[in-house]
């Protein structure tokens, strides 16, 4: 904008970054029981069996699959919670995040 005294202004504009968001990724391993993997995809990822069953076979068949998409702080209990999960029950199961 431009003022009496010739001095000019720069509009800014507030840029507002959105949060980064973060992939939850469950990775495969041998001995982890399939049904163990299917219960977990839908307790704490809220899936229902038939998609918990088609992620489950996705990570088995090609190494890692894609639980879904959070916020940092809600990625971060998700994995947290998986690995607590899977230590009860003396699986090897691996949860890992990663920036989109
Ligand atoms: N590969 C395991 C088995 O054959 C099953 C499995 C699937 C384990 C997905 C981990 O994230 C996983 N019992």
């Amino acid at each position: 904008m431009q003022r009496k005294d010739d001095s000019v202004l720069e509009a800014t504009k507030a840029k507002l970054k959105l949060p980064p968001l973060y992939r939850v990724l469950l990775l495969n391993d041998d001995y982890t029981p399939m049904e163990f993997v299917v219960l977990v995809l839908q307790k704490f990822f809220a899936m229902t069996g038939e998609r918990a069953t088609q992620v489950m076979l996705k990570v088995h068949r090609e190494g890692m699959g894609e639980c879904g998409v959070f916020p940092r702080d809600v990625a971060s209990t998700k994995v947290q919670q998986v690995a607590a999960y899977a230590r009860k029950y003396q699986h090897p199961l691996q949860c890992v995040m990663e920036e989109t």
